[in-house]
This record gives structure tokens, sequence and C-alpha cells, in this order.
């Protein structure tokens, strides 16, 4: 066969291949047949083994405390306590006394004032009190001065109380009555129509470019007039 001449050859190889730790050169000495090259490059990576036999080593300490977490959401309250004591209030009573007598004697005090004050100004009992300072400035301003005293603007009700403004006013002065919201109606300020006019002839005639304020003439007679002109501010304050 062809393989006869070839069986040292192969006797040599299964020799190599099987010697272990035997070096080409040491296989050279009884195999002539082989010739020794130069190592080979490095085959791939094998894969990872099994894990080995031998014991684990121990548990190792317990690691740093971590940062603390976040503040969590309060809590619901709390059942209500029980009423406490009444403790000591003497002293506070006797503060209240004291400021409670204060109280009545500053009251009756300003009762007193308040009674001069109507009595020096002329003020009749159950009667309407009619009040000014003489000043005169536009109609916006007299309301405003007298929503501010907390009172409103003069408004005679019948043929007394149209006396009283007259006689308190000096020069014409205004009447809180106006046609504002509609021409040639004229209403209280504090609301509702007219149940009492004193009209000078030919009054009202809204003049010119307007006139939808009233004012008491020195005779007592009224007439409607521009709320932008100035006259006396005279003020009403409850019977
Ligand atoms: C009359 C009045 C007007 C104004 C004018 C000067 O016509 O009706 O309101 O006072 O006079
Ligand atoms: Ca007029």
């Amino acid at each position: 066969m062809l393989l006869l001449p070839l069986l040292p050859v192969l006797l040599c190889v299964l020799t190599v291949s099987s010697s272990g730790s035997q070096t080409c050169e040491d296989t050279l000495k009884t195999c002539s047949v082989i010739a020794c090259g130069r190592d080979g490059r490095d085959g791939p990576k094998g894969e990872k083994g099994e894990p080995g036999q031998g014991l684990r080593g121990l548990q190792g300490p317990p690691g740093k405390v971590g940062p603390p977490g976040n503040v969590g959401i309060p809590g619901s309250p709390g059942p209500k306590g029980q009423k406490g004591d009444h403790g000591d209030n003497s002293a506070i009573e006797v503060k209240l006394a004291n400021m409670e007598a204060e109280i009545r004697t500053l009251k009756s005090k300003l009762e007193l004032t308040n009674k001069l004050h109507a009595f020096s100004m002329g003020k009749k009992t159950g009667k309407k009190f009619f009040v000014t300072n003489h000043e005169k400035m536009p109609f916006s301003k007299v309301k405003a001065l007298c929503t501010e005293l907390q009172g409103t603007v003069a408004i005679p009700r019948n043929a007394e109380e149209n006396k009283a403004i007259q006689e308190v006013s000096t020069g014409a002065a205004f009447l809180g009555i106006t046609d504002e919201v509609t021409e040639g109606q004229f209403m209280y300020v504090t609301g509702g129509r007219l149940t009492y006019s004193n009209w000078k002839k030919d009054e009202p005639n809204n003049h010119g470019s307007g006139e939808d304020c009233v004012i008491i003439l020195d005779n007592g007679l009224w007439n409607d007039i521009s709320c932008q002109a100035s006259f006396v501010a005279v003020c009403e304050f409850p019977a």
C-alpha cells in the first residue's frame, strides 16, 4: 500500500502530539522525519470556565450608611386634647372691669357732648339735622364730603325741611337731587322719584350744555344747574 512508506512519519506525529511536556527538539532525537518550526500565534480566548471547587471567602463587612431619604407627607392631625385648667384670671378680670367702667364713663360723656353740639346747632327733637361748613364745591365733592361724615347731601322732603336748609346755607346750595340717569326725571341721590319740589318759575330748563344737578336759592326756590359748578355744601343727618 501507499501508506506503508509514511508509517514512520505517522508514528512520529502521534508520538509528538501525545508526548506532553517533551519539546520538539527532544522529539527530534528519536524522530528524524519531523522538522521543528517556530511557535504559532496564540489561539482565541476560551470560554469562561466553571466556578472552582474551593471554599468561598467570608462575607465582607456591611457598606456605609446611605444618604437620608426625602421628608415624608405630614400625618393626619391627632385627636383634640382635653380642656385645660381655668388658670388664674383674677388680674385680667380686674383690668377688664376697670376698662368697662371707663367705657361707660366715656359713653355718657360722648352722649352729653353730642347733645350739646346738636343744641348749639339748633337741632330740634325728632327733626332732621342739616349742617354746612359754608364752603362752595362741585356736586361730586359735596357727595364725597357728606359720605365721609356718614351723612347724605341735604334733601328737603317738605316745606319745613326746605326752610331749614334755606336758613342754614349762606347762598345757593346743592340738594341731593339729580336727573343724571334720565334727562328730565329728577331722583333723590338716596333713590326714588321726587315727592316734593319747589322749582322757580320756568325751571327746570336744562339750560345750555346740560343741567343735571339742583340748587336751592337764597329765597328757597330751586333751579337745575351744572353739576360741575360750585355751590355751598349742606349735608343732612337722620332725626
Ligand atoms: C337760567 C337758569 C340756568 C342758569 C342761567 C344763568 O337760565 O335756568 O340754570 O342759572 O339762568
Ligand atoms: Ca336751570
